[in-house]
């Protein structure tokens, strides 16, 4: 199953692996791109030389297309985008903002630039400067999040520009990845999924708590503040949004979440630490190799694919 994307960036398959700040290393990137889609490092807030790091890894594991997602509010932005420049990265996924003012730069030297956008507005805005793609987030991911659900958002965004359109929040699946098709998506990007693969470098408690995930499991915090993120509930979320509710500051807010990623990544610490995954965390059942999961997400799309060709015959 291919679409224009595959030709645009460069890859086999249209599945990319969104950027999760602390969980896409260069390990898992490279075991995505060696499977035929696209692996993302996520820059997230580190500095400009442990994203080095990570390119000359993943250069040494992967001969494929690579990506990088420059997180915008990062404090290292500008040097992270130099990092990106100097290995001439093939492609620059964005969060977190408008990356106007960095285009210009990357495109002379041939990299493809596709932001996160959680509107049509901007994502009309992001076609006008010049970018080769969108990815079109629904509320249903992990992360920090929008307010438009997938279903809603990417059939609006895809009515309005002419640039591709990728599909992300809530795909895990062969069905999800059909859907987004079907809804003007020319391919989808996927986190919470390959969080429980193989090559992800997540500590294994993290892992554990996906695969344990029920359908009302992954509750937003930090609404009150303007910058909500989709997280497992656990005491942290408890603790949280009790203090949420009792009107504390934004900015107080903001610094409860402050370093709560990586304690939940790195030292496994999933009671007070924050386990950003999506609402389609439920439907992740087991932990399998990035090829894998590729393999099965197309592999179901074309039997999806077939089943619903028949229902037209039968009409
Ligand atoms: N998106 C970004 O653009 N930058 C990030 O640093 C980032 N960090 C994330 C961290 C985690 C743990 C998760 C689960 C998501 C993160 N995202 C980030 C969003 C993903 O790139 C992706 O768009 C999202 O996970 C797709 O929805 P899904 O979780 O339903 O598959």
């Amino acid at each position: 199953m291919q679409t224009e994307l595959c030709k645009i960036l460069n890859i086999q398959y249209p599945i990319i692996q969104g950027g999760m700040a602390w969980v896409a290393t260069a390990e898992l990137a490279a075991a995505v791109s060696n499977a035929g889609g696209l692996g993302i490092i996520a820059a997230g807030n580190a500095p400009g030389e442990v994203v080095e790091g990570e390119i000359i890894k993943a250069k040494k594991l992967t001969d494929k297309t690579f990506g990088v997602n420059v997180m915008l509010l990062s404090p290292f932005v500008e040097e992270v985008m130099e990092i990106v420049h100097k290995h001439k990265v093939p492609v620059v996924t964005t969060g977190a903002g408008n990356p106007g003012k960095y285009i210009k730069k990357l495109k002379e030297i041939g990299t493809k630039i596709v932001p996160v956008v959680p509107s049509v507005a901007l994502a009309k805005r992001m076609e006008t400067l010049g970018v080769d793609a969108v990815i079109v987030e629904g509320t249903e991911a992990g992360g920090h999040i929008g307010e438009l659900t997938t279903f809603a958002l990417v059939p609006q965004v895809a009515n309005e520009i002419e640039i591709p359109v990728i599909a992300a929040g809530g795909i895990a699946d062969g069905r999800g990845f059909l859907a987004a098709l079907a809804l003007g998506a020319k391919g989808v990007q996927m986190g919470t999924r390959f969080i429980c693969s193989t090559e992800c470098t997540v500590h294994d408690n993290y892992k554990e708590m996906v695969l344990k995930a029920k359908d009302r499991d992954a509750v937003v915090t930090a609404r009150s503040t303007g910058h909500p993120v989709r997280v497992l509930k656990n005491k942290f979320t408890k603790d949280f949004l009790k203090l949420e509710k009792n009107s504390i500051s934004p900015e107080e807010i903001e610094e409860l979440g402050v370093g709560k990623l990586r304690i939940a990544v790195i030292d496994g610490d999933v009671e007070n630490g924050s386990v950003m995954a999506g609402q389609i965390a439920a439907m992740v059942k087991e932990i399998k190799s990035c090829k894998e999961i590729i393999d099965e997400v197309i592999n179901e799309a074309a039997t999806e694919l077939k089943r619903l060709k028949a229902l037209n015959k039968e009409e």
